[in-house]
């Protein structure tokens, strides 16, 4: 298995924990996607990472979709429940993480895309964008309550999700100090670096 993908995508790290998590094999393919000459649309007409690649078969892609086919690979650290309210719950952090990510990123390509200029840059949209992601943060905390990791007992995918996100706001938006404003996410966050399928994919 070849995964396309960036050291700095959190979708990709998602990805990536899953595979360390599961004991899978792959060889991690750096794809810079941004670069004019990126053949990633070749492999995914989205033109975005992660895309997982295997022989004799088209190519799969997007993260959701890449997670629960590894996750389905091997019975090792299962990290879906396969069906019910539990795997619903799962997949529901795992919707809520990815679209802090997907707000996160808007608001950064709208501040810092080259492709445009200071004019045609919008503060309210970047606002709008960075107020899905504090109340998002807040749910979760919310959510999270005394529980160890995010749906209960067992460390799931919603744990990988939503550690990928909370770090990725620690690398990109350190400003928003979510830290301060979430203390049980915090602890989940503090266990969950010391975790090696985290601690291996951090992004440089
Ligand atoms: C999002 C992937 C994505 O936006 C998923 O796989 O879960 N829903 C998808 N990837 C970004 C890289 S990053 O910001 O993590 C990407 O490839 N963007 C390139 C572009 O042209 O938007």
């Amino acid at each position: 298995m070849k995964l396309i993908g960036s050291n700095t995508s959190p979708y990709v790290r998602k990805v990536r924990a899953v595979m360390l998590e599961k004991k899978l094999d792959y060889s991690f393919v750096q794809e810079d996607v941004w670069a004019y000459n990126s053949g990633i649309s070749e492999s995914n007409p989205l033109g975005k990472v992660p895309c997982l690649i295997m022989e004799g078969q088209d190519p799969v892609f997007d993260s959701r979709v890449i997670v629960e086919y590894l996750d389905g690979l091997s019975p090792v650290g299962k990290l879906i429940p396969t069906k019910g309210r539990e795997r619903v719950e799962v997949k529901t952090w795992e919707a809520l993480a990815d679209g802090i990510l997907d707000a996160a990123i808007l608001a950064r390509l709208e501040a810092t895309w080259p492709g445009r200029n200071a004019e045609q840059r919008s503060p309210a949209w970047i606002e709008r964008q960075l107020i899905k992601v504090e109340r998002s943060v807040q749910a979760m905390e919310k959510s999270i309550g005394d529980k160890p990791f995010c749906c209960g007992i067992y460390f799931t995918l919603a744990d990988i999700a939503t550690g990928c996100a909370l770090s990725y706001l620690d690398f990109r938006f350190p400003e928003l100090a979510w830290r301060q404003h979430a203390p049980k996410l915090n602890q989940l966050m503090i266990k969950l670096e010391q975790r090696p399928c985290f601690i291996e994919t951090k992004p440089s």
